[in-house]
């Protein structure tokens, strides 16, 4: 059931379900090697959403800004490389919404426990605007805030559940976005927590 948000936005409902299990054993090494941390934006303040990266490049802020990053900052050592699980999905994902062969370098794994949000931004670091950004969301539910091109633009309340996947391309690429505060609960696969995938073509 594929349901458009609208402005090329595809939610895939429960698309992610059948790989619950491999998506979360191939977390387990990953941030092992690079644990979540919480950043800081160039405004000093420390980010509610821990984060860490696979893949080619990693997304980071510090004081200095925003930017792709090959290496982790914390271990000064590359990232650790895309399981094919977490590959295969979004390249899946993205030709189900209709964007052929999409190949992204960097996956940004964000970690929400019960107050975590996200306020409202765009997602505009990527050298490569044109291609999708798919996002699989894990764990307790979210209230996703989608809005317009203009940050005054009112912004929808979706909810994203364990399993979803949504492709944001076209329009809603540049869209602003956000995440509510996370609501308290248990998973009975994660616990306390929102994970959520996001796969960007960065380079
Ligand atoms: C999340 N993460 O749920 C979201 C999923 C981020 C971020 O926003 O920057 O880490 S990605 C949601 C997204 C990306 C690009 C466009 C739009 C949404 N949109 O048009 O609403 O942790
Ligand atoms: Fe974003």
């Amino acid at each position: 059931t594929d349901l458009p948000l609208g402005e090329g936005a595809v939610v895939l409902r429960g698309f992610a379900r059948p790989l619950d299990d491999a998506l979360l054993a191939a977390l387990g090494p990953v941030v092992e090697a690079a644990p979540f941390r919480h950043l800081v934006t160039p405004g000093g303040w420390r980010m509610s959403v821990a984060m860490t990266n696979c893949g080619r490049v990693g997304w980071v802020s510090d004081r200095s800004g925003y930017r792709y990053d090959r290496v982790d900052p914390e271990s000064r050592q590359r990232w650790p490389a895309m399981p094919a699980v977490f590959g295969d999905l979004a390249a899946r994902a993205a030709a189900e919404a209709g964007f052929a062969d999409f190949a992204p370098e960097a996956c940004l794994i964000n970690l929400y426990s019960p107050g975590a949000r996200l306020s409202l931004h765009q997602d505009r670091d990527e050298a490569n605007l044109d291609a999708p950004i798919v996002s699989v969301s894990l764990g307790l539910p979210a209230t996703f805030l989608f809005g317009g091109a203009k940050r005054a633009d009112q912004p929808r309340r979706v909810s994203l559940t364990h399993g979803d996947v949504v492709v944001w391309g076209g329009a809603s690429r540049m869209a602003y976005h956000g995440v509510a505060p996370l609501a308290d609960g248990v998973h009975p696969l994660l616990g306390r927590r929102r994970i959520n995938l996001t796969f960007r073509k960065a380079l």
